[in-house]
């Protein structure tokens, strides 16, 4: 391998990697893959046993992708698209992990991730242009570039309640959740959570348990996943199919399979607009969300007609009318949060062993040694599953101590919410690059994930060719799309929302204020304009 070190650096000491990337989910994985193309040492830091990130973590009953199977796995390989075979449209954790597995076996990536290995700390070197990392065993390393790849939810949050230590039963966050099997046969289990993790544990173990309360705060939209088994002849399309998938998700607004109709919702007949909904709601996936009228995302009276449609339909699902309309959200418009999907959720409040608490109502006041203490009553249970979701975004940052040119904190940095270029890098801390950061596209993540490595490995390439050891983004370069991003936001109805998309969460300090988290333009534009920094030779980056 050829270590560009020994070329470029200013320092006498050799580092001891070209490259260190944070994680082995899917894009650490990507990265490394594409680094050793370019004959770069690289090392991957990861905190689990395992490759797959959210897929490594995410174990609880019923998780699974919301993206068609078929349009979530990598490209980059067609051996691999050749090789691998979905067995579900939308593919549950075990399968997904596998999938991981396969990959990381197949590069033979594992040779260089060392797992169980938390960072805790990332500083840069101004005199060395370097960095340092220090992981949770105290053990350090160093690099020249330092590529993040933890992942916007990965941070996990538990409820700040009293007593949560006290309860004497099992509980678990459904991103700790354990690698045995959690057995639920006959217990008292309580869910606290009804976002799209909550909404499928729920529906995955309501006739596995004994009995089943679901703690609800906030009502979340929600609309069929519809998912189904691949048969043979799917399975032979897909396959010869792939390259017009990745060429559609290339196109569309998100990179999902589905786009915008170009059609807003007041421009065709009451009854066509109905037809047109029954027939999204009948579909599998984010067709409803990401394939409805181009307006209900930014025009309230649009919203409203999908929202009374979505809420009629709860009011079909759900007998008991009270039930049903403790379900309907009432703070937020449909799809103004990412749309969980779910399959029969709304007709598990029609069985006799799942009861609905509305915490809005009665709201929980400690954890107790056997239970849950809301202001109406004590319940007990055997098991708290806490679906509480997770310090998006940024969280994952702020638990590293990250510091830049002059120890400047990234933490600090970001006080008021992020700043950064192109999603991709922050002046004041040279030769880091972030993958799946803030400010970038998410929509259908591994798609964004393959842009954005691809892109990385474009800069280092070049670094390398060019014998840089110095890349930084510039103040201007910063506040410049900062400010876009920003603007970018200004009239969506998911950016008016307390949600993991606009950095709420309620657990934890200093996140009760909306921030633009995260880059709302379409994918084609945010890819041409990352494709046309790299044609323009970075000059917008500084370079040394
Ligand atoms: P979410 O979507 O952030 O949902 C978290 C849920 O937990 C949500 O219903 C919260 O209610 C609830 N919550 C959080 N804290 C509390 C407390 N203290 N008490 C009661 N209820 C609470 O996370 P998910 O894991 O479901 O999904 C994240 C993404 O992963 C999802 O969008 C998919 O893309 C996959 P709140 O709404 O805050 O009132």
């Amino acid at each position: 391998m050829a270590a560009s070190r020994q070329d470029n650096s200013p320092e006498t000491g050799a580092l001891d990697y070209d490259v260190i990337i944070i994680g082995a989910g899917l894009s650490g994985m990507y990265q490394l893959y594409r680094l050793r193309e370019l004959g770069l040492t690289a090392r991957v830091f990861e905190a689990g046993t395992g490759v797959g990130g959210t897929w490594y973590w995410n174990r609880y009953p019923g998780a699974r992708f919301d993206s068609e199977s078929y349009s979530y796995g990598y490209s980059f390989s067609k051996e691999l698209l050749e090789e691998w075979e979905w067995s579900e449209h939308f593919a549950g954790q075990p399968e997904t992990l596998r999938y991981c597995n396969y990959v990381a076996d197949k590069f033979d990536l594992r040779r260089d991730i060392q797992f169980e290995s938390r960072v805790t700390s990332a500083i840069y070197q101004d005199e060395t242009r370097s960095w340092r990392i220090t992981l949770e065993s105290g053990a350090q390393h160093s690099c020249r570039f330092l590529i993040t790849a933890i992942g916007p939810l990965s941070t996990p949050t538990l409820p700040r309640v009293e007593g949560r230590d006290d309860f004497k039963g099992q509980s678990f966050h459904t991103a700790r959740w354990p690698k045995q099997k959690v057995d639920f046969t006959g217990k008292r289990v309580a869910v606290i959570g009804t976002g799209a993790t909550g909404i499928q544990t729920i529906q995955t173990i309501a006739s596995e348990v004994g009995h089943l309360t679901v703690f609800q705060r906030t009502a979340n939209w929600a609309a069929p996943l519809h998912n189904g088994k691949i048969d043979a002849e799917t399975q032979g399309k897909i396959k010869a199919g792939y390259g017009e998938i990745f060429a559609r998700c290339k196109e569309t607004f998100a990179c999902f399979v589905h786009t915008p109709d170009p059609r807003g919702a007041f421009e065709v007949s009451e009854q066509e607009r109905e037809a047109f909904y029954e027939k999204l709601y009948g579909e599998r996936g984010f067709g409803i969300w990401q394939g409805n009228f181009r307006d209900i995302l930014i025009d309230r009276a649009a919203n409203a007609t999908i929202s009374d449609f979505v809420a009629r339909k709860i009011r079909a699902r759900v007998k008991n009318q009270a039930v049903a309309e403790k379900l309907i959200p009432t703070n937020h418009g449909f799809g103004t949060r990412r749309l969980p999907l779910e399959t029969f959720y709304y007709e598990v409040y029609n069985r006799d062993n799942v009861e609905l608490v509305d915490l809005k109502q009665t709201p929980i006041e400690r954890i107790t040694p056997e239970g849950i203490r809301t202001t109406e009553k004590d319940y007990a249970f055997d098991i708290i599953i806490y679906a509480t979701g997770f310090d998006a975004i940024t969280g994952s940052f702020d638990k590293i101590d990250i510091r830049g040119a002059g120890g400047a904190r990234l933490k600090e940095k970001w006080t008021h919410g992020p700043e950064t270029y192109l999603g991709l890098m922050v002046d004041g801390f040279p030769n880091m690059m972030m993958l799946m950061g803030p400010h970038t596209a998410l929509g259908n993540i591994p798609r964004s994930i393959e842009y954005s490595v691809d892109w990385v490995t474009g800069l280092l390439r070049f670094a390398t060719e060019k014998g840089l050891t110095f890349l930084d983004a510039t103040p201007e370069g910063t506040a410049g799309w900062t400010d876009h991003v920003k603007a970018l936001g200004v009239g969506l109805l998911s950016n008016e929302v307390d949600s993991w998309m606009t950095g709420i969460n309620r657990n934890v300090e200093g996140k009760q204020t909306r921030i633009v988290a995260r880059y709302s333009g379409s994918a084609p534009a945010y890819r041409a304009r990352c494709d046309a920094v790299a044609a323009q030779g970075y000059v917008e980056l500084r370079l040394g």
